[in-house]
Formats: C-alpha cells, sequence, structure tokens
C-alpha cells in the first residue's frame, strides 16, 4: 500500500475545532531537523505531532499562527542554493495551494502578546520559540505548562484524544503495513540468523511501501528486557523473537504491534501454554474496550485472566482475588495494558499526564499501575493499544524486594520449568466505537497455530 494523504478539509476542519475550544492566539512549530554529528549530516526530519495534526505535513522550521479566527503558514523562503543538493522545493505559492492555507514568509512573523505555545522537542525551536515569545521556554518541557500553554495544551488534547476520520483513514495505512512488517519478519526467521535479520526484514516492508517506523524496532529473543534495542543476538532454534515494530504513514500517524514467535516455527509446550494465556488476557482486554469504560479496569481484566491462569498452570498459588490485591500481577506483568496511540505511538505523552489521565485522576503507585499511560474513561474515536505480556524479569524475580511477602505465592519449582520462556507480549491497535471494540490490526494472525504457519514460511 503505497499511503494516501488527506485532503486539505480535514486539516481546515482540525483548525476550525481548535479555535472552537481555544481562541488564541496560538503558535505550533514544526521544528527542526537535529544534526547526527556534524550539523550538514542530519537525522531525517519529523514534525512536531501538534503541527502535524493541524497542517498536514512537515514544513521544517515553519510555525502555525492562529489568531482571530485565522490560520496562517509562516514558513522559511526556499533557498535556490539548496536547491542544488536537495531538489526543488515549493515557492511558498505552491505550498499554500497545497496546503490550503495562507502562507507567508516566516521573517514576517509577529506573534501578538500573550500567544500561547507548546515546548518543541529540539533545542534550537525552542531558543528561537523563547526568543520569539520573549518569554521562558524549555525544550520538551510540554508536561509543566502553565497559564495560557497549559489552556493551549487541554484543548489540543480534547481535540486529538478522538479522532476524526482522516486520522482513522492514516491510521489504517499504518496497520496495514505494520500487519505486512510483522509477516515478512515471521516469513523470514530461522535458526541461526541474528535478530538484525529480521528487524531487516520487516523495516524493509516498511521503506518499500513509502513509511518509516514509528519508534525504535524492538526485535528481539530477549523479550524479557521490555524495550530491549539490542539486535546482535543469534536466534536459537528453541527461542522465542519478541517484534514490537510499527510503520509510520508520511503525514505522520503510527502503528504499534507486537507478536511473538518461536524461531523453529514450532511453540515447545511450555512457550504455547504460557502463549495461549496471554493471547486470553490480551482478548479480555479487548473485549473489555467499550465506551465508557474505565481504561484502568481493561487493564485489571487482563491482569485478572493473567493471574488466575498462572494458578492454574501452578505458577501461583493462593486466591485469585487476593493474589490480584498483592499485587501479584506485576511480577510476570511489571507494564501497564497500552496506551493512546495516533500521530505519537504513545500519543502526546510529550504533554505528560495530561493527555493519558483524566482530570482527578493520578498514576497509581501499585506495582504494574504505576506504569499504566492511560486512565481515561474510553470514548468512541479513541485509539489505544491492547498488548498484556508475560515476562520472566530476572530483576524483579531474584530480588527479595520486589518480591517480598509474595515469595509464598510464587512456586519456583514449577516456574523453572518455564524456562524457555524469556518474554512474550501480544498487542494490537484498538479502536473504540459505539459498539465492540474494531481491532485495525486485525489482520495480522495471533493465534499459536496460525502463527507456526507463518514462520519460516
Ligand atoms: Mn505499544
Amino acid at each position: 500500500m503505497w499511503p494516501t494523504s488527506s485532503h486539505p478539509r480535514a486539516f481546515h476542519e482540525r483548525r476550525q475545532r481548535l479555535v472552537a475550544r481555544f481562541p488564541g492566539p496560538v503558535l505550533l512549530p514544526a521544528g527542526s531537523s537535529r544534526p547526527r554529528n556534524f550539523p550538514a549530516n542530519r537525522y531525517a526530519f519529523r514534525a512536531e505531532s501538534h503541527f502535524l495534526y493541524f497542517v498536514g505535513r512537515g514544513v521544517e522550521d515553519a510555525a502555525l499562527l492562529v489568531t482571530d479566527g485565522t490560520a496562517t503558514l509562516f514558513a522559511p523562503e526556499p533557498d535556490p542554493e539548496a536547491a542544488v543538493w536537495t531538489g526543488p522545493t515549493p515557492s511558498l505559492e505552491q505550498l499554500s495551494e497545497q496546503l490550503g492555507l495562507e502562507v507567508r514568509p516566516l521573517a514576517e512573523l509577529s506573534p501578538p502578546p500573550n500567544t500561547a505555545t507548546l515546548p518543541p522537542q529540539d533545542l534550537p525551536s525552542a531558543f528561537w520559540l523563547a526568543e520569539l515569545l520573549g518569554r521562558d521556554l524549555e525544550a520538551g518541557d510540554g508536561a509543566n505548562l502553565e497559564g495560557v500553554d497549559a489552556g493551549l495544551a487541554d484543548a489540543i488534547v480534547d481535540v486529538r484524544l478522538r479522532h476524526d476520520a482522516a486520522a482513522i483513514a492514516q491510521l489504517e495505512q499504518a496497520a496495514v503495513v505494520t500487519v505486512a512488517a510483522h509477516r515478512a519478519g515471521m516469513a523470514r526467521t530461522r535458526p541461526g540468523l541474528r535478530e538484525a535479520a529480521v528487524r531487516a526484514a520487516m523495516e524493509a516492508e516498511i521503506i518499500a511501501q513509502g513509511m518509516t517506523t514509528s519508534y525504535g524496532s524492538i526485535v528481539t529473543v530477549h523479550g524479557e528486557v521490555l524495550h530491549n534495542e539490542r539486535h546482535d543476538g543469534l536466534l536459537g532454534p528453541g527461542d522465542l523473537v519478541l517484534a514490537d515494530v510499527g510503520a509510520e504513514t508520511p503525514e505522520g500517524w503510527a502503528g504499534d504491534v507486537t507478536r511473538t514467535w518461536p524461531v523453529s516455527g514450532r511453540f515447545l509446550s511450555e512457550q504455547r501454554e504460557l502463549y495461549e494465556l496471554v493471547l486470553a488476557a490480551q482478548r479480555a482486554a479487548i473485549d473489555a474496550v467499550r465506551p465508557g469504560v474505565r481504561y484502568l479496569d481493561v487493564h485489571r481484566t487482563a491482569g485478572r485472566v493473567l493471574v488466575s491462569g498462572l494458578t492454574e498452570l501452578g505458577i501461583l498459588r493462593g486466591e485469585v482475588e487476593e493474589l490480584l490485591q498483592r499485587g501479584a500481577g506485576a511480577l510476570f506483568f511489571p507494564h501497564g495494558i497500552g496506551h493512546l496511540l495516533g500521530l505519537d505511538v504513545h500519543d502526546m505523552e510529550d504533554l505528560g499526564d495530561r493527555a493519558g489521565y483524566a482530570p482527578g485522576r493520578e498514576r497509581s503507585d501499585r506495582p504494574g499501575d504505576r506504569y499504566l499511560r492511560l486512565d481515561r474513561d474510553l470514548e468512541p474515536g479513541m485509539v489505544v493499544t491492547i498488548e498484556p505480556g508475560f515476562y520472566r524479569i530476572e530483576r524483579i524475580l531474584e530480588r527479595a524486594e520486589e518480591v517480598g511477602e509474595l515469595e509464598d505465592a510464587l512456586r519456583r519449582d514449577v516456574l523453572g520449568k518455564y524456562a524457555s520462556v524469556r518474554g512474550i507480549r501480544i498487542e494490537d491497535d484498538v479502536l473504540v466505537t459505539d459498539g465492540a471494540a474494531r481491532v485495525l490490526t486485525d489482520a495480522l494472525p495471533k493465534t499459536a497455530d496460525e502463527i507456526e504457519a507463518l514462520v519460516g514460511a
């Protein structure tokens, strides 16, 4: 699938929705590309998500000003010299036509007093913005906003929280390519390869279809390292590969999917038992995704299935509700059930918990719950990930201060039989509708039998 763009009308409507909630003035910077090691060698430019949401295209060093209900894009004039190196860039008139938006030279930008903004992620843009607005701004400090900026952040969260039709179409495109990447990864897998070869097969699919990855790919036989960034491990015949890989559309919308599969193409029986338990937890959590349901309860639904299953397997002993009360689930599932998904893989996490947590709700300090990135009542149009896991994490299981009084509930002899499992996670992208949830990444199989048929095939 070669990605298609949203109609300019979608961005006009988004700007109107912002103006209705926050009269302005508002200035949203696109940001700058960041140098790798010297100024001319740069990472690929990826615009600030808030800018992309209202403009639709990353225009480097540009800024969107919305004042008196009117939006104007201020953009650098194309440098004729740069055309030699980077090819022709559209004139400001052409840009205006393509975006359906008034475009003026950046040099003319003069924001009115008390203009609200959101801190960009890169340092030079933050300096530029601070000077332009005559006040302090720190790059990436969106979690600590005050005054007019906090009002703008709340308005933007309210606009971006529920996705419009154009956004859902983008997320669907990201999902199609993400699914293709996972199929390619499963097909490429065989014993003796390095993790990097599987990662390459997955990312090749994403690049070949005109997209980029939406975050650093996790492709590892050490799934117990939750955000493993290494790809140098060898695939052993008895290993499970955990791949958490997502595609991003040119408009910036993310896919975020995890699958876990056996290198040999056949799950060992203990691997299959735990795989099916994680899958049952995932399905129960997806079934719980309905409008009005509190996301914390979706998280707890998955935890209940996991703990109940672990008592049936004999890994935990005790009464399920009591084990849950005591936090036993977090021994093997220490992270949250998922997060918001949109332009950011953790959507609007640049604004801290302002997006993920409903007003009046705060992070719990309980093990497991404390890493939950979202605790709102679900509403139609929200897209969330559902990603329970089971991990044998030495750092947790081998430390008395982590296990604590749960030692009596933990049957280490039984757990020892599951040594062939280091980490299992199953993740899909789920749209909240008026009724049952719609799984955007449903085309990617996840039963143990289906997965076996795809590996090495
Ligand atoms: Mn995720």
